[in-house]
């Protein structure tokens, strides 16, 4: 798993003149079964989010409302995307750290994750990030 596996994902997208209509069916619009479901809101402009790495988790962001920008690493170069709307994401699989800023006004982030919160499951420190990945781990 890697960078490489990154990647944008167009969601189905029901036109309709009352307003237009979204949906995503676990396992089958993504390459995971969703367990959980957050969102940062109210971020201050200029605002920074994540800065760390996963172990095992799957997940996959969406601008629900306005724009921010996520950037991609797996120690080889970076890569930014910047997500603003909300019928397509980004899929992050596990290994990759990520770091979010850019941040519109009112902009809403949802992510969607492949398991239940657990601490012990990030990498928040960038040195030992790159020693994991030099170590194949
Ligand atoms: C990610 C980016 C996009 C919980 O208790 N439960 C949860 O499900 C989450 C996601 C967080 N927390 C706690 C852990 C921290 O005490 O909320 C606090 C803030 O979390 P964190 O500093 O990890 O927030 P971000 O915005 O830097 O990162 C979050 C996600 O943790 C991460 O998976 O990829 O959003």
């Amino acid at each position: 798993m890697g960078i490489d596996q990154c990647r944008l994902i167009d969601l189905p997208k029901i036109l309709d003149a009352r307003g237009n209509l979204t949906f995503i069916e676990s396992g089958r619009h993504l390459p995971f079964e969703i367990k959980r479901v957050y969102y940062l809101y109210d971020v201050p402009g200029g605002s920074e989010r994540g800065g760390h790495a996963h172990k095992s988790l799957h997940q996959f962001l969406i601008a629900m409302s306005g724009s921010f920008d996520v950037i991609l690493d797996a120690g080889r170069g970076r890569q930014r995307f910047h997500l603003n709307r909300s019928y397509y994401g980004l899929y992050i699989p596990p290994m990759v750290w990520r770091e979010l800023d850019n941040f519109s006004s009112g902009s809403v982030a949802l992510a969607l994750a492949s398991e239940f919160y657990d601490e012990d499951e990030y990498i928040r420190d960038h040195e030992a990030y790159l020693e994991a990945v030099r170590a194949g781990r």
